[in-house]
C-alpha cells in the first residue's frame, strides 16, 4: 500500500433521506478517511445528520453482499455472476412461459428511490416483466398524498411543499422533521430553517401525539388522537367557510370546486369533532384564523396523516386547506418545485393533460384497485398464499424488506417460503432476502453517480446538483442498472448470456425516436459521452425546463455543466407554477374530486367511534432509518431506541415502570420492548418505532443481531387500509400492554 498517498476529496449527496445533504468524502488510496457536511454545497451549505458520516460505515460493513449468493442444497452459497444469471435465466422466464406474467411479483423498497441506478431502470425491468403484481413501500407511506395530488393538479408528483424559508407560519401536521429531516419535502437542516423562522419573527406550531422533537423547537405544540386527523381538517375547513375567511386570492379563477367543498364540511363543526381530535373546539378555530389571516402560511401535513384510515382525505384536505386561505403557490406558502430533470409535470401541455385514474386492474385475491400502477404491499402475502389462476409464485425484490416494514410480516415470511423462486438485489441478507434463491449485490453508494431524481421535486430551493462516483468499483461488482438491465433481458427470452448494454442502447433509441422523431440522432450523439443512468440523467437535463435544449438554449444546463459546478447549481428560490404546471382534463385545481368527497362522508360514520383505551403509534429517530441501518457501528450504539414510550399516568394505571419489559399485544399478534416513560406522550398513547425485530435465523447482520429491537409491525393489523389509496393504516391501532416474563 502507497502509505503516502494524497488524501482527495469529493463532493458526494447523501443517499439515506430525503433531506439529500451534500457531503464531503475524503478518501485515501481507494479507503474512505472521513465524511462531513460539504460547506460548499448550494442546497445543504455544510448541514450533516449523524447518519451521513455513517456511509463510511455502509462501505465498509463486512457483512454487506459483495458476490452473489444462490441457493444449493437449501443454504445460499456465494457464487460467481455467471452462475447467478444462469440460474435465474433458467428459471424466471419457465415460470411466466408456463403460468403467466403475473405468476412473477415486483417488490419495490424505499431505497430504489435514493439511487438513479435503480430508480432509472425499474420500470425497463417492469415493463420487461410484464407483470401487474408490482409492491411496493409507497402504500406503507405516501401513497395517499400522491393520490390527493394526483386527483388535484392532475400528476401523482405535482405535490407542494412548504417554503419555509419565507413563511410567517409553518403548521406540521403528524410529521417530525427534526427526527425525519423531512419527507416528500427536501429540507436539509430543518433546525436551522426553523430557527430562522422564529428569528424573523415566525411561528412554527405541531400538532402530533407526541410533543415530538419538533414540537421542542416549535413555538405552540398540540396533541391530536390518532387517526382524527381527517376531522380535524375538515373542520379547519368548516370554519375558514363559516367565519368567511375562505379567500384563495389570485387562485380563485383557477378552483373547480369550492362551494362542494363548502358543503361537504358542513357536518364538521369545531365542536362536533373536537371530542374525536382530543382537541378544543376553540383551539381549532383559532387555528383556521392563524392561516387565513397570516400574510404568508403552510400547513404541511405527513406521514402521520397518511398512514391512517382516511388518509387520502385528511392530504387532499391539507390542500384545501392551503388554497382556501391563499396560501397554495404562493410565496411563504405551500409550493411546487420545478426539477431540472424527470418533473413530468414539466412535460407535454402547460396547464392541462390526462389527470390520473385508478383501479386500471385489481389485485385478484381482494379485488384492492391498482394506485400508481401498484397494489398494496399488505396484499402480497395473500396473493403468493391463493391458489388458482393468476397466483404469485415468483418474486424479485429491489432494495425492499417488506418482511419487517409491512404489517403481516410475519405471515409474509412463511409465503416466502413457499415460493417457487425468489431473486432479491440487495446490500444485506435479512429478514426478506434470507427467503431468495438468488441474491444479487447491490453497490455501495460511494461506487455510483448521483442525481436525486425525486427529490429534487420536492426541495425547498430548485438546485441541480450531481455527484460523480467517489470510488471505483470493487472488482468483479456490478453496477444495479446493469444488473435490472440483464434481469430485463432474461425476462424478455435472451437468456443468461444477453448483452445488457445493447438493450440499454436499443431502448433508448426508440425512447428518443418517439420523442425527438427525426432529431432522434443528433440527440443520442449529444449524448453519447455518458453511459446508463447519467446518460438517461443528461438527456433529461437538456431537455428539461432549464436545459440546453441540445442547442436550441444556449448556456443551459448540460450534465457536464452540473458536474464541473463545485457544490452544484443553484436554481432560486421556488415560483408560482399554477396554472402551467396542472394536467387535469379541465385544466383547474381540483377542489372537490368526487373519491375524497365520498372519503369525508364516509368519515361522518367514524365520527363519534369511541377511543380505545391505549393505542399505538410510530416514530422515527436521527440514528436510525427504516429496517436497514440497524448494522452500522456508529449508528448502532449508544442508549436503547427501540422503546415503547408511554405516558407515566399511563404506566401507573397499568402497574408498569420505567425500564421494565412490556408485552404490546396487537390484533395480529405480540412484542416485547422496554418500557420508557415519557411525559410528552399524549395520554391513552404509546409509540414503538418501526423496522426492528432482527436476528431471525438465516440473516446475516451482526451488529443488528446484537440488538434485536421489537417489530412493530408485528402488533398491527394487515387489514386495515385507506380505500382509495391502498396505504396501511399504521397508526392508531389499539393495543394492550402487560409486564413480560
Ligand atoms: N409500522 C410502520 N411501518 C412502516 C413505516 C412506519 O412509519 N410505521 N414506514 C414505512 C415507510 S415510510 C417506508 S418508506 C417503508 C420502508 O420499507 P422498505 O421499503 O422495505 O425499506 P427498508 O426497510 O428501508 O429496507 C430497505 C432494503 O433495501 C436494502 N438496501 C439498502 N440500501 C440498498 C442499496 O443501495 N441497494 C440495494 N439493492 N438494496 C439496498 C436493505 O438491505 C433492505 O433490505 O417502511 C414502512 N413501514
Ligand atoms: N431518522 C430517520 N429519518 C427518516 C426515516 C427513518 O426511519 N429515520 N424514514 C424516512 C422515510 S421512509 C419517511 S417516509 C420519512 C417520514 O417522515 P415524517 O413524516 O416526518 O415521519 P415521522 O418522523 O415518523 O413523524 C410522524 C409523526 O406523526 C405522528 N403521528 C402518528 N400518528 C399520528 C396521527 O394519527 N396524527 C398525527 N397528526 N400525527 C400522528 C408521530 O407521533 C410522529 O411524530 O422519514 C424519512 N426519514
Ligand atoms: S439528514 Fe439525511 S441526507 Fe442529510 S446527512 Fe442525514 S441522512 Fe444524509
Ligand atoms: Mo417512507
Amino acid at each position: 500500500m502507497k502509505r503516502d498517498a494524497r488524501e482527495l476529496r469529493h463532493s458526494r449527496i447523501c443517499p439515506f433521506c430525503e433531506a439529500c445533504c451534500g457531503l464531503e468524502v475524503r478518501t485515501r488510496d481507494g479507503l474512505v478517511t472521513g465524511v462531513r457536511g460539504d460547506p460548499a454545497d448550494v442546497f445543504s451549505r455544510g448541514y450533516v445528520c449523524p447518519k451521513g458520516a455513517a456511509l463510511q460505515d455502509l462501505h465498509e460493513d463486512p457483512d454487506r453482499l459483495r458476490v452473489p449468493l444462490v441457493r444449493r442444497g437449501g443454504r445460499l452459497v456465494e457464487a460467481s455472476w455467471e452462475d447467478a444469471f444462469a440460474e435465474i435465466a433458467a428459471r424466471l422466464p419457465a415460470l411466466q412461459a408456463a403460468h403467466g406474467r403475473d405468476a412473477v411479483a415486483l417488490s419495490l423498497g424505499n431505497p430504489v428511490s435514493h439511487k438513479m441506478g435503480l430508480l432509472l431502470y425499474v420500470p425497463r425491468l417492469a415493463k420487461a416483466l410484464g407483470t401487474r403484481n408490482v409492491f411496493s413501500a409507497y402504500p406503507l407511506d405516501q401513497m395517499p398524498k400522491q393520490l390527493a395530488a394526483g386527483l388535484m393538479f392532475g400528476h401523482w408528483l405535482s405535490i407542494p411543499v412548504p417554503d419555509i424559508d419565507r413563511t410567517d407560519l409553518l403548521v406540521v401536521l403528524g410529521a417530525n422533521p427534526m427526527a425525519s429531516n423531512g419527507s416528500l419535502w427536501t429540507v436539509p437542516d430543518f433546525r436551522g430553517r426553523a430557527r430562522a423562522l422564529r428569528a424573523r419573527g415566525g411561528r412554527l406550531v405541531v400538532i402530533d401525539t407526541r410533543r415530538t422533537e419538533t414540537a421542542a423547537v416549535a413555538d405552540a405544540h398540540h396533541f391530536i388522537r390518532p387517526g382524527s386527523d381527517v376531522f380535524l381538517l375538515a373542520a379547519l375547513v368548516h370554519t375558514l367557510f363559516a367565519e368567511g375567511l375562505a379567500r384563495p386570492g389570485p387562485l380563485q379563477p383557477w378552483l373547480e370546486g369550492v362551494d362542494e367543498v363548502r358543503a361537504a364540511v358542513q357536518p364538521f363543526s369545531p365542536e362536533a369533532v373536537a371530542g374525536r381530535c382530543g382537541m378544543p373546539a376553540e383551539t381549532i378555530r383559532a387555528l383556521a384564523r392563524q392561516l387565513a389571516e397570516a400574510e404568508r402560511a403552510c400547513l404541511y401535513g405527513r406521514i402521520g396523516t397518511c398512514t391512517q384510515a382516511f388518509g387520502s382525505a385528511a392530504s387532499w384536505l391539507v390542500d384545501v386547506v392551503n388554497a382556501l386561505t391563499g396560501h397554495l403557490d404562493a410565496e411563504g406558502g405551500a409550493m411546487f418545485p420545478q426539477a431540472a430533470a424527470f418533473a413530468r409535470n414539466t412535460e407535454g401541455t402547460p396547464g392541462r393533460g390526462a389527470g390520473i385514474v385508478t383501479g386500471r386492474h385489481r389485485s385478484r385475491v381482494s379485488g384492492a384497485p391498482e394506485v400508481f400502477g401498484e397494489l398494496p404491499m399488505t396484499l402480497l402475502a395473500e396473493e403468493i398464499e391463493t391458489p388458482g389462476e393468476g397466483q404469485v409464485r415468483a418474486l424479485v425484490t429491489l432494495a425492499s424488506n417488506p418482511v419487517l416494514s409491512s404489517p403481516g410480516g410475519e405471515r409474509l415470511a412463511r409465503a416466502l417460503s413457499g415460493l417457487d423462486f425468489m431473486l432479491s438485489v440487495d446490500i444485506y441478507l435479512n429478514e426478506t432476502t434470507r427467503h431468495a434463491h438468488v441474491v444479487l449485490p447491490g453497490s455501495s453508494p460511494l461506487e455510483d453517480g448521483h442525481w436525486d431524481v425525486p427529490f429534487t421535486q420536492f426541495s425547498v430551493r430548485n438546485h441541480a446538483r450531481y455527484s460523480a462516483p467517489v470510488l471505483p468499483r470493487a472488482p468483479g461488482a456490478l453496477p444495479e442498472w446493469q444488473i435490472l438491465l440483464k434481469l430485463a433481458a432474461i425476462a424478455r427470452g435472451g437468456g443468461a448470456g444477453a448483452d445488457p448494454l445493447a438493450l440499454d442502447d436499443a431502448l433508448l433509441r426508440q425512447e428518443v425516436e418517439r420523442l425527438a422523431g427525426g432529431d432522434a440522432d443528433a440527440v443520442l450523439a449529444a449524448v453519447s459521452g455518458w453511459t446508463g443512468p447519467e446518460r438517461l440523467l443528461d438527456l433529461a437535463l437538456r431537455s428539461g425546463p432549464y436545459g440546453d435544449g441540445f442547442g436550441r438554449r444556449p448556456g443551459g444546463l448540460t450534465l457536464q455543466q452540473v458536474a464541473q459546478a463545485p457544490g452544484g447549481i443553484d436554481l432560486g428560490p421556488l415560483q408560482p407554477r399554477l396554472p402551467a404546471l396542472l394536467r387535469t382534463p379541465s385544466g383547474r385545481v381540483e377542489l372537490a374530486p368526487p373519491l375524497l368527497l365520498a372519503e369525508l362522508d364516509k368519515a361522518r360514520g367514524d365520527l363519534h367511534a369511541p377511543p380505545p383505551p391505549l393505542v399505538v403509534v410510530g416514530r422515527r429517530e436521527v440514528r436510525s432509518n427504516n429496517s436497514w441501518m440497524h448494522n452500522l457501528p456508529r449508528l448502532a450504539k449508544g442508549p436503547e431506541r427501540c422503546t415503547l414510550k408511554l405516558h407515566p399516568q399511563d404506566a401507573r394505571a397499568h402497574g408498569l415502570a420505567d425500564g421494565q419489559r412490556v408485552r404490546i399485544v396487537g390484533p395480529q399478534g405480540m412484542a416485547e420492548a422496554p418500557l420508557e416513560l415519557d411525559e410528552a406522550m399524549m395520554p391513552g398513547v404509546c409509540s414503538l418505532p418501526h423496522g426492528w425485530g432482527h436476528g431471525q435465523p438465516g440473516t446475516r447482520m451482526a451488529v443488528a443481531a446484537g440488538r434485536p429491537g421489537a417489530n412493530l409491525n408485528a402488533l398491527l393489523d394487515d387489514r386495515l387500509r385507506d380505500a382509495p389509496s391502498g396505504n396501511a393504516v399504521l397508526s392508531g391501532i389499539a393495543v394492550r400492554l402487560e409486564a413480560a416474563g
